[in-house]
């Protein structure tokens, strides 16, 4: 297995295949992911049942259960298109910075993207870099927000003029039967604006853009305001990257070290512009590292209702 830093962050992986991986090499790529934040695994040939086995080296698969594009054989898998087929209502919907899940008690902490077709041009996912936006903070404001948590919820970001508007109304009925709406009222939980990162041990900002919409402690205004703040110094251009999953590649990145965002693209059925990918996300401890302290626990008995 060859890793190579891409610049500024992330690596390319090659010299490996991802349907036979060693407990070594398991391990050395989720080293590999808390370090980079970013992994590209290039040229793999994977079917459905060898990617869903692959995605269980960094944690346990999430089942998702409310999405036409679930496959009922594998239920962490979904599809994830630019078909001109798909609901315009649901478009372009992850065109916003956001870490997968925050709006959970128990988020996503790495997903991944099997690219089955890949367009020409476009379809790169954008990166910021939460090390080393953390690390960049003035110590004023280091200390500020030690120890505060962010309440989350699903669509509770803010979200900027350059970003994907959140179109449809949450609670509305007919767009999933009142799942939605039901999820946001089932869960708000509260994360640690910073944390330290259970894999790497390092202290980064987390969860700061897409769902958090006030701070346990403060007056709504106050916490709104310390939001923008910290989101608009971590999403800067300085802090990101922007890797693309050609055909054949398998994107990972690190949910607890990283926001992400996906770059509008066309709706195509044409050759040379059609993008698919398969995704899958995990969440808990990768079993190469099950000694480590999780991050998130659930409250006694909550289930958690699946979005995808
Ligand atoms: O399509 C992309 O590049 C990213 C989509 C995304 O945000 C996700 O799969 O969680
Ligand atoms: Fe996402």
């Amino acid at each position: 297995m060859k890793i190579t830093p891409l610049e500024p962050f992330g690596a390319d992986v090659e010299d490996i295949d991802t349907r036979a991986v060693s407990v070594e090499d398991q391990h050395a790529l989720v080293e590999a992911l808390a370090e980079h934040h970013v992994l590209r695994i290039r040229g793999q040939t994977l079917d459905k049942a060898e990617y869903a086995r692959f995605g269980r080296t960094f944690g346990d698969p999430i089942d998702f259960f409310f999405t036409k594009d679930l496959d009922p054989e594998f239920p962490a898998l979904i599809t994830i298109s630019n078909s001109p087929d798909l609901d315009p209502g649901r478009r372009d919907g992850a065109s916003f910075w956001h870490t997968d899940g925050s709006y959970e008690y128990m988020p996503a902490t790495s997903t991944m993207l099997y690219a089955v077709e890949a367009p020409d041009h476009g379809g790169e996912t954008r990166f910021t870099d939460l090390t080393a936006a953390y690390e960049a903070l003035p110590d004023a404001m280091r200390m500020q927000i030690e120890g505060l948590k962010a309440r989350h919820m699903l669509v509770g970001g803010k979200r900027e003029a350059d970003e994907t508007p959140i179109k449809l109304d949450p609670d509305e009925a007919g767009r999933d039967g009142g799942v939605r709406a039901k999820k946001r009222a089932s869960e708000r939980p509260v994360h640690p604006l910073v944390i330290t990162h259970p894999i790497s041990g390092r202290r980064n900002l987390y969860g700061v853009a897409g769902t958090p919409y006030g701070i346990q402690g403060m007056e709504p205004e106050e916490g709104e305001r310390l939001l923008a703040e910290i989101k608009a110094h971590a999403v800067a251009p300085r802090f990101n990257t922007e890797v693309k999953a050609e055909a054949g590649d398998i994107l990972i990145w690190d949910n607890l070290a990283t926001l992400h965002r996906a770059t509008p693209i066309e709706y195509s059925a044409e050759d040379g512009k059609r993008r698919r990918l398969l995704r899958i996300s995990t969440q808990g401890l990768p079993p190469s590292h099950a000694d480590r302290v999780p991050l998130f626990k659930a409250p006694e008995g909550h289930v958690s209702i699946k979005l995808a």
